[in-house]
Formats: C-alpha cells, sequence, structure tokens
C-alpha cells in the first residue's frame, strides 16, 4: 500500500477479540497501526491478518504505546483511535475533515455514550473534573479528554510529548494550546468495549488516571 493520507494509531493491550472489527472499520485510504503493548492473547497476529502495521511496544502504558505508534506513522496525518470496539473508526472521517480543511489543527472526539454503562459513572465523573480544569488551563471550550483525535504527522511530532501513561491526551491538548493550535472537538458516538475492562472499568486504572493527568495540570499552572 503506497503511504495513505491518514495513519491510525490503535493502542492495543490484549485486544484480540475487538480488533477485527475494528480494522473492519477504518474508511479508505487509511492505514491502521496496531501497536501491541505486550499482549499475552492473540492481538499481534489477528492485526496483521486485518492488514494492520504491527509496531511492538514493550513498555506499558498508553501514552507508551500511542507515541510508538506515531513515530512509526508515515501520513501526512496522523489519528488515534481505542482498539476496543468502543469507538468506531468509520468516525474519524469527520475530525480528519476539520485538519484538512484547515478548520482545526487539532480535532478531538467528545466520548457521548450510546449505552448508560458504556462509561461508568465514576469515569463520567472523573473526566468532568478533569475536562473542567482543562479548560481553565487552556481557554478552550472542551468537554473531553477523549483519546479519538486527528491532527498532522509533523505538527504532533513537534510537540515533543513526554507523558507515557495515561496523561499522554491530555499532555497533547495542552501543548497544542500553548502553541496556539486551533483545538476543535466534535461529537462521536462512545460504545461498551469489547473485552475485559482495563482503565475506566477498574477503580485502579482511573485513580492512575487521575493522578497522571492531575500532575500535568499543576505543572501547567506552575
Ligand atoms: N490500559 C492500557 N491500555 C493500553 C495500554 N497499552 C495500550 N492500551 C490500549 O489503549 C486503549 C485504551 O485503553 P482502555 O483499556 O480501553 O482504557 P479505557 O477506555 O479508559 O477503559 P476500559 O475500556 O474500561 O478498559 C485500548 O485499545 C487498549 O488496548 C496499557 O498499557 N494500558
Ligand atoms: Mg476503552
Amino acid at each position: 500500500m503506497p503511504t495513505p493520507l491518514v495513519d491510525v494509531v490503535l493502542p492495543c493491550l490484549n485486544e484480540e477479540r475487538a480488533l477485527p472489527w475494528v480494522l473492519s472499520r477504518l474508511p479508505e485510504g487509511y492505514r491502521g497501526i496496531v501497536v501491541d503493548n505486550g499482549s499475552s492473547d492473540r492481538s499481534a497476529e489477528i492485526a496483521a491478518d486485518g492488514g494492520a502495521i504491527v509496531v511492538h511496544e514493550a513498555r506499558r502504558g498508553f501514552g507508551s504505546a500511542a507515541h510508538a505508534g506515531l513515530l512509526a506513522a508515515t501520513a501526512p496525518i496522523v489519528a488515534f483511535c481505542d482498539a476496543d470496539a468502543s469507538m468506531d473508526p468509520a468516525d474519524l472521517v469527520g475530525l480528519v475533515e476539520l485538519v484538512t480543511s484547515g478548520a482545526a489543527d487539532l480535532a478531538l472526539g467528545r466520548r457521548r455514550p450510546t449505552a448508560a454503562h458504556a462509561w461508568p459513572l465514576h469515569a463520567r465523573i472523573a473526566n468532568l473534573a478533569l475536562a473542567r480544569l482543562m479548560r481553565t488551563a487552556t481557554g478552550i471550550r472542551l468537554h473531553d479528554l477523549g483519546p479519538m483525535r486527528a491532527a498532522n504527522r509533523e505538527a504532533l511530532l513537534s510537540l515533543g510529548l513526554g507523558d507515557r501513561r495515561s496523561g499522554y491526551p491530555l499532555e497533547m491538548v495542552l501543548r497544542a494550546a500553548s502553541a496556539g493550535w486551533a483545538v476543535v472537538e466534535i461529537d462521536t458516538p462512545y460504545a461498551p468495549r469489547v473485552g475485559r475492562s482495563k482503565v475506566t472499568g477498574t477503580l485502579r486504572g482511573t485513580v492512575i488516571a487521575v493522578q497522571d493527568m492531575s500532575r500535568l495540570l499543576r505543572g501547567e499552572r506552575a
């Protein structure tokens, strides 16, 4: 496949059940880059069978996987999407159009749950509180810190992101705002994930995410 317009980074830790659907939903001309973060299941084989590029990243952490995907990408535009079937890669088209039209430098998907259990209450509350702090820090009207997003690859690299855990999506927004980027949010459906919950559905995962993000926000204020 020649270099496509969009490389879609799909961080992946044990998502063998979700990957076939996720990869089948990539729009025409979009290339999947599945970053296998040390899965103990058949995620890597299934990703390769599904036509994705497979990148192996041994260091655990969402940011570690997401950033390895960004470094492996070669397309002019890079998009990010979870690999657990909670979000539909077909919805990336709206985000990418915002970037190609020049309306946004960073386009973000605001998660809109399609079912009550798509997003547990404790996670919604934590996300709302963090989003409010993010609005105060950046002055940009944003409501979510969701992982679905799109931007120009070289511009993203120039942000010099350093977080390798769950603060990565927040750090991207904070750095983009400081750099004067147009950060635009649109609604994207958020469905119950396929497979066992790792972060949001578990208290430990949520606590780590809040810790990572609070540290970044404190740094921003300092
Ligand atoms: N939790 C976690 N996810 C990772 C890691 N590396 C890659 N991922 C992938 O990152 C994406 C987001 O993680 P999720 O576990 O779905 O996190 P979440 O949506 O907050 O919470 P749940 O869906 O409830 O687990 C998924 O595609 C994971 O497979 C990692 O080290 N930890
Ligand atoms: Mg998920």
